[in-house]
């Protein structure tokens, strides 16, 4: 999951770029998720908005945008600024608590932790570099390069080598770059792989060989660089391309990969729900609840008149998943809420 989010272009970027900060400070300093959830849905809403928003009573009329962020919308407009936004801003505590949560490993809750050890500065985490955790650690080490978005591009070239290199380990894996690259987008914040084998069910053995050897390829080839966690399922660590002979001037950065081994039966939801955006994903689990479903990355399973939740259904395609919620298919492109 990659922390920084893309910045919202849309002709109401001065309100989509307040609701984000605001919905960030909720989640960082606060960890207040329901009020970053209702700042990034009203964020969301408003940025597919067609038109110039004039007044917290306009955009009050969009489904998440409630009266408080309405009020806030006019001030918005009226003053140009926000006085809560300009308080967090100056505030050290808030600061520097969201600081602290760019680097990956450093959730809401660790970054209080420190702050209230006073460390406050990447400067301030370089000097307690040994109280830090591995995963800390290579956050810090890569702080800058993992701020910078993936250009599609280099998100295109990373994809063939990592399709190309999948097929030399076993020509039976199928891979998915999943996230925000799969919904088109022109960056991304990280790379979010789901692998899956025809060997590999919910109802077989485990088999963490089948990610261990990918993960071991992607090192021996000098692709993975880093590990931040390896489990039997899941894979956090660092990328990095080599330059081309045309390009040797150039230098990649260091990227952030994740990487899911997902049972062959639980495959297509997961590649539903990693694709997103999370947005989408609430929408669609509200929409599936509605028609008595219950849909999660592993399964959507039907819901008995007790509101128990039945047997997973089959599923062979996302297409599935939409038919059994009788919505029209939607193409990646068109998930972005
Ligand atoms: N996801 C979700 N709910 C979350 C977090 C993630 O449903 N709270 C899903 C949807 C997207 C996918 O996981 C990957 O997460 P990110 O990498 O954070 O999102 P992204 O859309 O790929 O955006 P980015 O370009 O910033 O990586
Ligand atoms: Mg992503």
């Amino acid at each position: 999951m990659s922390k920084r989010k893309a910045p919202q272009e849309s002709l109401n970027e001065g309100i989509t770029d307040f609701l984000v900060e605001l919905a960030n400070y909720e989640r960082n300093v606060n960890r207040a998720v329901h009020k970053y959830n209702a700042y990034r849905k009203a964020a969301s809403v408003i940025s597919k908005y067609p038109q110039k928003i004039k007044s917290g009573t306009e955009a009050k009329k969009l489904d998440g945008v409630g009266a408080k962020i309405a009020e806030k919308i006019d001030e918005f407009l009226q003053t140009g600024t926000l006085r809560k936004l300009d308080k967090i801003r100056n505030d050290d505590t808030s600061s520097s608590i969201n600081f602290l949560t760019r680097v990956t490993g450093i959730g809401p809750a660790a970054a209080r932790k420190f702050f209230d050890e006073g460390v406050k500065t990447l400067e301030d985490l370089k000097n307690i570099e040994h109280k830090l955790n591995h995963h800390q650690q290579i956050g810090l080490k890569y702080f800058e390069e993992f701020e910078k978005r993936i250009p599609r591009a280099e998100m295109q070239t990373m994809e063939a080598l990592i399709l190309k290199e999948l097929d030399k380990v076993g020509t039976d894996y199928i891979g998915t770059i999943c996230g925000s690259y799969r919904r088109g987008a022109e960056s991304s914040g990280d790379i979010d792989i789901l692998l899956t084998h025809p060997d590999y069910t919910s109802e077989s053995e485990k088999q963490a060989k089948l990610l261990h050897d990918v993960v071991d390829h992607l090192e021996s080839v000098g692709f993975v660089t880093d590990t931040l966690s390896k489990g039997d399922t899941k894979f956090m660590g660092v990328c990095q391309l080599q330059p081309s002979d045309e390009e040797e001037e150039e230098e990649y950065l260091h990227r952030r990969i994740d990487i899911r081994l997902i049972p062959k039966d639980q495959y297509y939801c997961g590649v539903l729900y990693f694709t997103g955006s999370d947005i989408f994903n609430k929408n669609m689990r509200t929409h599936a609840l509605e028609k008595g479903f219950t849909l999660n990355e592993y399964t959507i399973r039907p819901l008995g008149v007790t509101g128990m939740a039945g047997e997973p259904l089959l599923v062979d395609s996302e297409k599935d998943i939409f038919d059994y919620i009788q919505w029209k298919y939607k193409e990646p492109k068109e998930r972005s809420q």
